[in-house]
């Protein structure tokens, strides 16, 4: 299940419908470029959830309800600007907790420590640098009860089967009690949706083509950038965004670690990411379908993200 790098580029390039992951996208520089992403004024997300846990830190933490020290683990943390507002809420309030932030990017955990700790010196923080899957093991040994952060509708990128495999790996490693705080984009206006991922900037298109150079020198490839271009389109019908880079001539590129030659078409696309988006009724399916029950759903007063407090 755990493949490398090399072995799912080389798979996604085989293809005849070329693809390649977007949780590739988060190298060093990768996670660097979505920061940038985070802040362009079309990304309404990082807003919207900003702004429920800025407004609703006191009820989020009422629904939790948890009467003895905690911890709060947060899955993919990346510069953990939003739960900043959560975080300083329970400082504030002398609430004992214990905060595990994990990330797969080095640097984003290193940068997120150092800027908690210089606003928050009281912050019980242990950064882990991983992927998820390994870091859930901790979770049912631990005595202490758990809240999990999944935010940032980090969800939307998995398929359907993908997505129910996650939740239900969450589940099956939560003690009963525990909670898990899953932060969901909203469908709503589709030009607004659109915006978001096909930005006038071309920051998103930077966010993709990042893929191209990570390949160029983790895999000694030799793509060029400059005839690859972006595109993104989102599906009301089904709630998909859905994002290609495309080869704007026929080319060949070399990929020396994998010892193959690929051949691009002029318009082929290699599809890199999926950010779908649900409506309030499909993620109370997703959370019966994988063993949780919702307690309660904070949204934006403009309704277009939902932070839902679930509980196993
Ligand atoms: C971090 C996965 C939630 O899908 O909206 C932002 C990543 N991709 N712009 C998303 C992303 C393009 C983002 N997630």
């Amino acid at each position: 299940m755990n493949k490398t790098f090399a072995q799912d580029v080389l798979e996604g390039l085989s293809a005849t419908n070329k693809h390649l992951s977007s949780k590739y996208f988060y190298d060093d520089n990768g996670s660097r470029i979505f920061q940038e992403i985070m802040h362009m004024p079309e990304y309404y997300l990082t807003d919207s959830e900003f702004e429920i846990l800025s407004l609703q830190a006191k009820q989020i933490i009422d629904s939790v309800g948890f009467n003895q020290p905690f911890n709060i683990i947060e899955l993919g943390a990346g510069d953990g600007f939003k739960t900043f507002k959560l975080l300083e809420y329970l400082v504030n309030q002398e609430i004992d907790f214990h905060y595990v932030p994990i990330d797969i990017s080095q640097e984003a955990i290193d940068s997120l420590s150092s800027k908690l700790l210089e606003r928050l010196p009281n912050l019980s923080i242990q950064a882990k640098r991983g992927d998820y899957f390994e870091m859930l093991q901790d979770l049912k040994q631990s005595e202490t009860p758990s809240l999990l952060l999944f935010l940032g509708s980090n969800i939307g990128n998995y398929l359907e089967d993908k997505a129910n495999e996650l939740l239900t790996l969450f589940q099956e490693n939560m003690k009963k009690g525990d909670k898990l705080l899953i932060g969901v984009d909203l469908k709503k206006n589709p030009l607004i949706i659109q915006k978001a991922y096909l930005d006038d900037g071309g920051i998103t298109k930077k966010f993709n083509l990042n893929l191209l150079l990570r390949i160029n020198r983790e895999l000694g490839a030799d793509f060029k950038i400059d005839d690859f271009e972006f595109y993104s389109y989102y599906n009301p019908d089904t709630g998909n965004v859905k994002s290609y880079i495309v080869s704007l001539r026929n080319q060949k590129v070399h990929i020396k670690t994998l010892d193959t030659t690929f051949d691009f078409r002029y318009d082929e696309l290699i599809w890199t990411e999926l950010s779908k988006k649900y409506s309030l009724e499909e993620i109370e399916k997703l959370a019966k379908n994988n063993g949780f029950s919702i307690q309660q759903n904070f949204l934006d007063c403009k309704h277009y993200f939902v932070d839902s407090l679930w509980e196993k």
